[in-house]
């Protein structure tokens, strides 16, 4: 119970009472100094918006404190003329894939707290994404629920028929998973790339597999028809979806919004956790404005503050407070167990009679399925190359199972937190990657393209779109995400998972979210 009741939490705080409601259920009045809150979440990916829905249901007064936008009622910038609406604070676009035919792809933009954050460390950048709704706003929608043998493998401590028989189902439907409507996915033009990846992987003798998404089929199909705006359809992912995905914002967190006990605070970076003299946690946080330059500090108390901020978000803050001495008692496993899922992308050339399509749906719905090979496991998404006119190329980002970890570490001298992930250290997802595509480029008399992540290189391995791990369910945390030595403070995010889960990670995020929070309020908060 660590002494505070349902009750009390119900009662909310001075913050809760003051907040005037919006007609969508949320909360206009953004967090002040002095503040006090039942509980308070950092964060609004995919571990924060579930764990935001279930303590609002469980009737907690909830805070979100998210220091990307709110876009509700904003428009996401095109994907072919990205401007600052892109990307988070930065001069200059910095594309996945940064050339193609020796030509910089990037280009120079006005700087706005966008929506995609290429966080660069000294060996690998991460993409992540900013805004309510974290990831969901920027990717794929690729909705994957991972192998059941491998989900034991990695989160041992974790009871899989629980897992399969509950949480799974449980965040396929809240997220809105659905499928292609295979039939219209054979004739569609927009999926002419996919169709090609999958007979050429079939043709040389891999399994291919369509993927659920949380992209409205049905609108794609009237995108396809000329009867609704076009948004996958035009070119739109990674700087947001106008039209069609079912982001977070649109499904967790606008139920829990519906309940009327939540409170959302955007634009406010939470930079300092600790115990408050009075009880419970003092949270402090810059307000920044859309230059990212910060307006105001401010700090709050919080009863329970989730940590969901993302893998490297939620690694980030709590390895600062342990060095800082803010939260000296964590455990010295904070920080560690961090991977990129594997990730690795590829494109190979096509044959000029072999074309990919001009219109090619920004959501992937088909991958090539190779994990079952002990030699090299690879799950394949086969991925859109939306440049909105035929390329001939056939793009991959390939997930393996690269066992190397790397760690965050807090320097002193600059106040900043790295991660020791070294280029060299994704040379087995390559190896992995490249047993596949070398098989199917013999099969089609084909090549790897050499110019679309650098000048002659094959391997798009200096970047991840997956990153899991640095705060690892079992050792950093108890079995439900409790820091240890913090009564009150959990972590509810992609950092529980340690480096890799094999496919696109967000449905396992979700899921496991799931299954802690439930265990949280039965069991802490009852
Ligand atoms: P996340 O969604 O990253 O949310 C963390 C939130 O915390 C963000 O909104 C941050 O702005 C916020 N935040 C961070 N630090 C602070 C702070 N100090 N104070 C306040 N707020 C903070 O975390 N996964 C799939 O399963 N399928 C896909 O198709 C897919 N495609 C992707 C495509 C791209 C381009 C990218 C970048 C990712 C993709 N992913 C995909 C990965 C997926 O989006 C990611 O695993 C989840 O979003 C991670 O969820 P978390 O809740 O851990």
């Amino acid at each position: 119970m660590n002494g505070l009741s349902r009750r009390t939490l119900l009662a909310g705080g001075a913050a809760a009472a003051a907040s005037t409601l919006l007609g969508a259920g949320r909360a206009a009045a953004a967090l002040n100094s002095g503040d006090h809150v039942p509980a308070l979440v950092i964060g609004s990916g995919y571990g924060g918006a579930v764990a935001a829905l279930r303590l609002t249901r469980a009737g907690v007064q909830t805070h979100i404190v998210e220091m990307g936008m709110d876009w509700t009622g904003q428009t996401y910038s095109s994907m072919l003329e990205p401007d600052g609406r892109s990307y988070w604070l930065r001069t200059q676009t910095v594309q996945p894939v940064s050339s193609i035919l020796g030509i910089p792809a990037d280009r120079t933009i006005t700087k706005y707290t966008g929506v995609l954050d290429p966080e660069t460390f000294a060996g690998i950048r991460v993409y992540q994404g900013r805004g309510y709704g974290g990831g969901s706003l920027v990717n794929g929608g690729m909705a994957v629920t991972p192998r059941r043998d491998y989900f034991a493998e990695v989160l041992p401590s974790v009871d899989v028929a629980a897992m399969y028989a509950t949480y799974f189902p449980r965040a396929n439907a809240a997220l809105g998973v659905n499928h292609v409507d295979q039939a219209w996915f054979e004739t569609a033009d927009c999926y002419r790339y996919a169709r090609v990846g999958r007979d050429q992987a079939n043709a040389s003798g891999y399994a291919t597999t369509f993927v659920p998404n949380v992209y409205d089929f049905d609108y794609m199909k009237k995108e396809q028809a000329g009867t609704v705006t076009r948004s996958a359809l035009a070119s739109e992912v990674i700087y947001g979806n106008n039209h069609g995905k079912r982001s977070l914002d649109k499904t967790y967190l606008a139920a829990a919004a519906a309940t009327g006990r939540l409170h959302v605070t955007t634009l406010h970076t939470v930079t300092a956790v600790a115990p408050a003299a009075t009880g419970g946690y003092s949270v402090t946080m810059n307000q920044i404005d859309t230059t990212g330059a910060t307006v105001t500090v401010k700090t709050v108390t919080a009863d329970r503050v989730f940590f969901a901020a993302g893998s490297v978000g939620t690694s980030k803050l709590l390895v600062a407070m342990r060095a800082q001495g803010r939260l000296p008692g964590l455990s010295s496993t904070v920080g560690q167990g961090w991977g990129t899922n594997g990730n690795v992308m590829v494109g190979r050339a096509n044959h000029v009679w072999v074309p990919t399509g001009g219109l090619q749906s920004g959501m992937p719905a088909m991958g090539i399925d190779n994990w079952a090979d002990p030699a090299g496991p690879v799950f394949a998404e086969i991925a859109p190359f939306p440049a909105g006119t035929e390329l001939w190329i056939s793009l991959y980002l390939a997930i393996t199972k690269n066992p190397n970890r790397a760690r965050f570490s807090y320097d002193s001298s600059t106040g900043s937190v790295g991660l020791n992930w070294t280029a060299a250290q994704n040379a087995p997802s390559a190896a992995a990657a490249k047993r596949v595509f070398d098989t199917i480029n013999a099969a089609q008399g084909t090549v790897y393209r050499t110019d679309l992540f650098g000048s002659n290189k094959v391997w798009g391995d200096e970047l991840t779109y997956h990153p899991l791990g640095g705060c690892v369910l079992g050792q950093a945390t108890d079995g439900y995400g409790r820091l240890n030595g913090y009564p009150g403070l959990y972590v509810v995010d992609g950092s529980l998972i340690p480096g890799s889960i094999g496919v696109n990670p967000f449905v396992t995020i979700t899921a496991l979210a799931e299954r802690n929070i439930e265990k949280i309020i039965a069991t802490d908060l009852a």
